[in-house]
């Protein structure tokens, strides 16, 4: 799978912290100069915007494992295609709230789809993979408390079950412990300040060996 040096992604739970730290490798890049492109999955284009209101809506009836799958690499796929490689093709830097790591995490992890199943559509979909992913690592009691009362009503998944999540975390951590030289696990619990300050070390050893 091709990876590129300038597509950089976050991953963890809920609460983790990875919309902190993504505004604080913006801030770092841009200070160096280049462009860079901040965006989220799903996410990231009109259509992907939309399909992630469709996954992420409590009231009405929910897709099951199968279809949630294949909506989220319906999002990616558009996303690839008119945000990310464009955006690398000019030379600017991808920043990216979650990625096909989520995939394997939720629906592979948490759901329990094969994993098998996920790799052929990453290979056949999206044929791309970042060349740096940070993995916020965080309880999943302590994610939670972080988001508490954030919002009236949980979204779709945001409302599972703490075994759920457990799963996904252990999901994650399989990977990070796969794939050690593109996944960086970071540990979460600490400071909004201390996390930021690692993953901006980590990106900037990153940036300078590449
Ligand atoms: N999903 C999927 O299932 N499959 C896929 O392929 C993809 C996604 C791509 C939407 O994602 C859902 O889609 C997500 C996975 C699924 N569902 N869940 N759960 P999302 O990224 O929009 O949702 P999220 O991960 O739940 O976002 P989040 O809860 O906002 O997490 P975060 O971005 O990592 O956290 P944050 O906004 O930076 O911080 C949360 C709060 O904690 C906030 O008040 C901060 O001020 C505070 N915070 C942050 N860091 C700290 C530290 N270090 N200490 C104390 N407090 C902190």
């Amino acid at each position: 799978m091709p990876t590129h040096s300038r597509f950089v992604t976050l991953e963890g739970g809920e609460g983790a912290g990875k919309t902190t730290v993504l505004n604080a490798l913006r801030e770092a890049l841009r200070e160096g100069g280049d462009e860079v492109v901040a965006t989220r999955e799903p996410g990231g284009t009109p259509l992907a915007e939309r399909i992630r209101a469709l996954l992420l809506d409590p009231s009405h009836e929910s897709p099951c494992a199968e279809a949630e799958l294949l909506l989220m690499f319906a999002a990616r796929a558009q996303h690839v295609h008119e945000t990310i490689r464009p955006a690398l093709a000019r030379g600017a830097w991808v920043l990216c709230d979650r990625f096909t790591d989520s995939s394997y995490a939720y629906q592979g992890g948490g759901r329990g789809i094969d994993a098998t199943w996920i790799a052929a559509l990453e290979h056949r979909v999206v044929g791309l993979r970042p060349g740096l992913t940070l993995l916020l690592d965080l309880d999943v009691a302590r994610g939670r408390e972080r988001t508490r009362g954030r919002d009236l009503v949980p979204d779709r998944i945001e409302a599972e079950r703490d075994e759920f999540f457990e799963r996904v975390r252990a999901a994650y951590r399989a990977r990070a412990d796969a794939d050690p030289g593109r996944v960086r696990l970071i540990d979460a619990s600490r400071s909004a300040d201390a996390v930021a300050a690692e993953a901006v070390q980590l990106l900037r050893a990153w940036r300078a060996d590449g």
